[in-house]
């Protein structure tokens, strides 16, 4: 579905990140990949992953910084003059505002960070690659059900990925026009660094496992496969839609055995 596209990866921590599944699906129907790391600290669980996947392309980017996304793409313009799509899998919110009672924990500088780095962050690396991006490029970024649902201790993340989806809606009409298509994916949740940082977050699993039609969370291959469709031509047709990779679970406010006496 892949082959012949470029597609930059950035959002990879470690082996269990949906970025990784991504990668991996990527990989598996042709891509040529780049990644991108946020700090030294990674750099070596990227640099891993990348070389299993073929690719010795890595770039560091903290999307905090329009410095560092604008030196990252200059970098990758002396590889890749052009090239096919990113994928956006980045998300963070202090670990205070991410715990108990939303109007108790929320904060300003909370609400900005989580914002900006959840969603400008998009934005700021649609903005830079703009130039670099071949017609028929595809980018990507993931979200979450917190973003049109409450749940506990999500908290400020939800608003952040409301933010993003309304992002994903904007960029795609902006977009769109020089053939560009903008796309994301709500994904079920999955135990990844990210995760840990949702207080009870185990417990998110259980109840999700218990409610989704399908009876059990989704793996970060299954987020992967339909990252790779949403990026290839076959999907030629789609943008600034948010599509649900979650088993189900959005589509059911009960299952039968909450229900059953
Ligand atoms: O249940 C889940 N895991 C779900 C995650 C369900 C639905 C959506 N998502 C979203 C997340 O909100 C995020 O947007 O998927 C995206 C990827 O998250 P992930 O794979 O769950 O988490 P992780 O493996 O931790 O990757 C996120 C990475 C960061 O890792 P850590 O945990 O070290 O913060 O985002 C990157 C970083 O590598 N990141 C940044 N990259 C560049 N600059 C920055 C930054 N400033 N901040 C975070």
């Amino acid at each position: 579905m892949l082959k012949n596209k470029k597609i930059l990866i950035a959002g990879l921590a470690n082996k269990h990140s949906i970025a990784a599944g991504i990668a991996q699906a990527m990989h598996e129907q042709g891509a040529q990949l780049a990644f991108t790391y946020q700090s030294e600290r990674l750099k070596k669980n990227v640099e891993k992953i990348a070389a299993e996947l073929g690719s010795d392309m890595l770039f560091e980017c903290d999307v905090a910084s329009d410095e560092s996304i604008k030196s990252m793409f200059i970098e990758l313009s002396s590889h890749w003059p052009t090239f096919d799509g990113f994928v956006h899998s980045i998300g963070f919110a202090p670990a205070n505002e991410l715990e108990g009672n939303f109007v108790d924990a929320a904060t300003r500088e909370g609400f900005q960070i989580a914002h900006d780095i959840s969603s400008y962050s998009f934005t700021a690396m649609a903005k830079e690659a703009k130039p670099m991006l071949n017609k028929d490029s595809a980018l990507l970024t993931l979200t979450y059900l917190g973003s049109v649902q409450s749940l506990p201790n999500y908290n400020v993340m939800g608003l952040a990925k409301a933010s993003l989806e309304a992002n994903t809606r904007f960029l795609a009409a902006a977009m769109g026009p020089d053939g560009i298509r903008v796309n994301a994916i709500s994904a079920g949740p999955i135990k990844t660094l990210a995760a840990s940082g949702v207080k009870n977050f185990r417990k998110m699993l259980t109840n999700y496992a218990n409610r989704a039609p399908l009876r059990r969370v989704v793996t970060t291959k299954e987020v992967g496969n339909v990252a790779a469709f949403l990026c290839s031509d076959l999907a030629s047709g789609v943008t600034g839609e948010i599509t649900y990779v979650d088993g189900g679970f959005n589509t059911a406010a009960m299952s039968i055995e909450e229900y059953a006496d």
